[in-house]
């Protein structure tokens, strides 16, 4: 098999901490949390203001330096990151059902801290309508990379609107 042990060693990924900005202008902050789950906040973008911690998520270390995360949200979203972490390069792939990103559809339903409405993200998913799904794929920059050491409940732990504290030092 061409995966197993090499795919599976995480450890020069887990705990980072990324913000980065997609060539549309979309602005998000990023975090490892450890092997299988991952918080963010959506600082700009069609769903700014929107923030999870805990959410599962597969992570595999494709080449050196090269992972890949992929997850699946409570609102029927998916989401494919690829971080190239020598590049400071990510590609990003995000697969929204219609009733998030469609024409004339309800983006701002998801805005909240998703944990405190699961139930709610469900209930939207299952209502839908999911199909076409809007697949968005787009590279960015990141402009911020930091190893916060895994499972740091102080990394992602309020509402986007302010960068970490030493974001705008020795930039
Ligand atoms: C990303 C990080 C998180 C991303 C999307 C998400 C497009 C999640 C979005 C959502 O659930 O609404 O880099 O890129």
């Amino acid at each position: 098999m061409i995966t197993d042990e090499f795919s599976k060693d995480l450890s020069a990924f887990v705990g980072t901490h990324f913000v980065y900005t997609y060539d549309n202008g979309w602005k998000y902050e990023w975090y490892a949390r450890n092997a299988t789950t991952c918080d963010y906040r959506i600082h700009q973008g069609l769903v700014g203001g929107r923030w999870v911690t805990n959410q599962s998520m597969n992570a595999v270390q494709f080449a050196p330096g090269i992972y890949k995360v992929d997850w699946h949200e409570p609102t029927g979203t998916c989401v494919s990151l690829l971080f190239d972490i020598n590049r400071e390069v990510i590609h990003g792939t995000i697969f929204f059902p219609q009733w998030i990103a469609g024409e004339g559809q309800h983006p701002e339903k998801t805005i909240c801290y998703q944990n405190e409405f699961i139930e709610d993200m469900h209930r939207f998913r299952d209502e839908g309508p999911a199909y076409p799904y809007v697949v968005i794929p787009e590279f960015a920059k990141v402009t911020y990379m930091k190893n916060e050491g895994p499972d740091n409940d102080a990394v992602i732990n309020m509402p986007p609107g302010q960068m970490p504290e030493d974001y705008f030092k020795d930039k």
